[in-house]
């Protein structure tokens, strides 16, 4: 399948749109525009997109779109899943998916082995959001639609820093760009600004961070008490590593910060040399080569070590 609207037959009248759990930038990007371009092209669709709450600065893209948070047992035609790599990771509205007639995946996860009936899966894309662009008709894309896509593509993307940029990327993004999209606000409101509490939360996590030079690697936790400490809950802590990412001589950076429930979750990034999806395996989680995550079934400092032994194996370089 090469065009988005082959999926759409003649018998097919209601479509679910479905993320993974945690919504992302490219999540909520790809299921507001879907809906958008769904409901903007194809008005006698009946759409229901489904989505968990964002973190506030995605909450825009969802602004006059009847965003559902949870299933209530109708049969849909077509249930679209999109930007998660297995079932298991669905987010809000899960069972639309094993209940529907159709099932369409379109996903960017390498990881990703196609469970729906239709399945785009390319490992390549840098987002979800530009495998829709290419797949949606270019003439087809608003402005609206053009800012859900373009916001997924920056976020997944690092604002075009990270190596899943390709040229390609850059061409969807000037394509979006002309559609009349405000690009700057969107990047400054949704990656760059912070709040004061959280730029000094981020400040001391900094201060706690420790640099093991000799593995180029950088590690820091962020455990309940740190959390009490600056008065912020375990989903506010989303941009942290990123932040620790940015320090030069780590190529590796791990950040595990405590869930309310007393679990531990690691979140991993690396710069040029790391495989980072395959040390995040090991723990039984995922991801991809420079971004990855997983549940610790350990302390966090057992954790760290076995990290540090990984990155001295020399087994997990890419
Ligand atoms: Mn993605």
């Amino acid at each position: 399948m090469d065009r988005f609207d082959q999926i759409l037959t003649e018998d097919i009248k209601t479509v679910a749109v479905l993320g993974h759990v945690h919504p992302d930038g490219d999540c909520v990007g790809a299921v507001t525009a879907v809906y958008e371009y769904l409901h903007e092209n194809f008005p006698q669709l009946i759409i229901v997109p489904f989505l968990e709450e964002p973190v506030a600065e995605l909450s825009f893209l969802e602004e006059d779109i009847p965003v559902e948070r949870s299933y209530s047992g109708r049969i849909f035609d077509l249930c679209i899943i999109l930007d998660c790599s297995d079932l298991e990771r669905a987010g809000a509205g899960k069972e639309a998916f094993s209940n529907a007639r159709r099932t369409f995946v379109v996903d960017h996860h390498e990881t990703d082995k196609g469970y729906g009936d239709v399945n785009v899966v390319r490992g390549e894309a840098s987002s979800t959001c530009e495998m829709l662009f290419d797949l949606f008709d270019k003439e087809k894309i608003s402005c609206k639609t053009a800012l859900s896509l373009y916001t997924g593509i920056i976020h997944d993307t690092g604002v075009f820093e990270y190596d899943c940029t390709s040229p390609s990327t850059l061409r969807a993004a000037a394509d979006l760009v002309e559609k009349g999209i405000d690009f700057a606000s969107v990047i400054r409101d949704s990656v760059v600004l912070k709040s004061y509490k959280e730029s000094r939360m981020i400040a001391d996590m900094v201060m706690k961070s420790v640099l093991c030079e000799e593995r180029s690697f950088l590690y820091a936790v962020a455990d309940k008490a740190f959390q009490e400490k600056h008065g912020v809950s375990s989903k506010e802590l989303h941009s942290v590593v990123a932040n620790l990412n940015e320090i030069r001589g780590a190529d590796t950076v791990l950040f595990i910060y405590e869930l309310e429930d007393g679990s531990f979750k690691g979140s991993l990034r690396s710069k040029e040399h790391t495989d980072v999806s395959k040390i995040a395996g090991n723990f039984g989680g995922g991801g991809h080569k420079r971004a990855a995550g997983f549940t610790l079934n350990t302390e966090p400092e057992a954790c760290v070590r076995k990290v540090m032994e990984m990155l001295g194996s020399g087994d997990y370089t890419a």
